[in-house]
């Protein structure tokens, strides 16, 4: 990356624009002095931040005054609250690069950030290029950077946000390290696109308020409608990853069904299929954004999942074989798994829990290949029975389901597991006063009859 030469006299030149919403001080200035001190003046237009609507008391006169001796810094207040995806079409409006440059209000740029970035829009104006995101350390505010190579951005069923290791295919394809990463998803806050090109594509969906589900909307809408999403190795931006966010959240759920509704076809029953709760959200008015698809002609979900993330596995839902796996002798017990974090599904005991009907950890999938998939998430964990053992636990699937993960879901509403040759069964281990699904001799019990619900009855 060091020894990377950059044509800066014919590069475009960028606005940087950080929307802000009652950040604190020193973090928000920080990515300001951050973008000043690395950013080449030839390339650097202007930094606009974008206020929405703040009610904290530093960042009105204190932070105009402080910034008012900053050269190419603007400040825009919007007169009531936006929401992120506005409050950056609020300063996209005003921009005068030719590259726009979105940051949130709490990121550190690295020397060399912004060169890549340009150059490759300069190259290709339909790509949308990210920096790879380091962690800034949320107690100390240390720069940590960021262990081993690049991610890329991929999704689940939930539609939520992950992260992947980078696959072979695009390995093979990138010509040398420092080579851009096509990613079919962005973390959604650190990103450059030509002015021109996010005008073309639509900015964004401005019917989405305060946060979330807007980074999918747009790396699906870019992908399908003829762009490319990529990471470029050679740029950092550290970003704060804070333990709470200074507002609440709760209008995520809305976003995320515009997105579904809008780009993903008949594969959005998948996801509400996993959210039940999405599919009675009032998401609104998406004719406008259907028009959109229309107009640019962009291409189906299909095409986005077979070409740009063949990753992700597709499950079969088929009809009376997905949702709540749920008890008949208990009858109001269904299968229950708590991951042990976001990033690793696989490890613990599935145990039985009061039916709750939001999808999510009772979220169950019973396939053609005699899999239990717990495919909420992605990679998708498979209900497994380790050797010598009674207990059901979570493995990662695999390509070929292996012996300990095949059960057979039986007429009679047994669940036969192969390998032991014995029945699942709701029961009490002695030291618990849990129920668990523990495998047993067969019997005509009640306690092994197992069958799947969508919603609690
Ligand atoms: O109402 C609001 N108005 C705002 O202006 C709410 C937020 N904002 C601002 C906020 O001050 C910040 O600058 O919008 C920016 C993003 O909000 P964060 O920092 O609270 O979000 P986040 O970092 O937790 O969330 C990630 O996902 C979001 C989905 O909507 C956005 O796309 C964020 O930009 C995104 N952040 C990143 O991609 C940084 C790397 C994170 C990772 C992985
Ligand atoms: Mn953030």
């Amino acid at each position: 990356c060091r020894e990377k030469k950059y044509d800066y006299a014919n590069m475009p030149k960028t606005s940087v624009i950080i929307a802000f919403y009652n950040e604190a001080w020193s973090t928000l200035l920080r990515t300001v002095y951050s973008v000043l001190e690395t950013s080449p003046d030839i390339l650097l237009e202007e930094v606009i931040l974008v206020d929405d609507y703040s009610d904290r008391e530093h960042l009105k006169e204190r932070l105009a005054n402080e910034l008012s001796g900053l050269p190419k810094v603007r400040l825009i207040r919007a007169n009531k609250r936006e929401g992120l995806v506005r409050a950056r079409l609020l300063g996209a409006s005003a921009a005068r690069g030719n590259v726009l440059t979105f940051l949130d209000c709490h990121c550190e740029c690295h020397e060399g950030w912004l060169e890549p970035l340009l150059q490759r829009i300069h190259e290709e104006e339909s790509a949308v290029v990210c920096p790879v995101i380091d962690v800034i350390d949320w107690n100390t505010f240390e720069y940590l950077g960021n262990s081993g190579e690049p991610q890329i951005g991929g999704f689940d069923w939930r539609l939520v946000f992950t992260w992947h290791t980078v696959p072979e295919r695009e390995r093979q394809r990138m010509k040398s390290p420092i080579d851009v990463i096509r990613s079919p998803t962005m973390a959604g806050g650190l990103f450059a696109v030509s002015k021109k090109y996010f005008e073309y594509l639509g900015s964004y969906d401005t019917g989405m308020e305060v946060w979330g589900g807007e980074n999918l909307e747009f790396s699906f809408r870019i992908w399908q409608c003829g762009g490319s999403l990529e990471t470029h190795p050679c740029s950092h931006v550290g970003h704060v990853f804070p333990k709470q966010a200074p507002y609440s959240r709760n209008k995520a759920l809305a976003n995320s069904v515009r997105a579904a509704e809008v780009w993903m076809d008949d594969y959005k029953e998948l996801y509400y299929h996993r959210n039940p709760r999405a599919r009675l959200e009032p998401f609104g008015d998406v004719t406008e954004r259907r028009q959109l698809r229309e107009k640019l002609q962009c291409k189906d979900f299909k095409w986005f999942l077979e070409t740009v993330f063949p990753e992700l596995h597709v499950p079969e839902d088929r009809p009376g074989f997905f949702g709540m796996l749920q008890n008949k002798g208990l009858k109001k017990y269904c299968f229950d798994y708590n991951p042990p974090d976001e990033n690793q599904v696989a490890g613990r005991q599935v145990i039985l829990y009061l039916c709750h009907g939001l999808g999510q950890n009772q979220f169950f999938e019973y396939t053609s290949q005699y899999e239990i998939r717990y495919n909420t998430h992605h990679p998708e964990a498979c209900v497994a029975v380790e050797e010598d053992s009674d207990i059901l636990v979570m493995h990662l699937c695999k390509e070929v389901a292996p012996e300990n993960q095949k059960f057979i879901l039986q007429e009679d509403g047994s669940l036969f597991h192969k390998q032991s040759k014995k029945c699942v069964q709701a029961a009490k281990k002695e030291s618990s006063d849990n129920y668990e699904p523990l495998l047993r001799d067969c019997t005509n019990s009640d306690y092994q009859r197992w069958f799947f619900q969508e919603h609690v009855s």
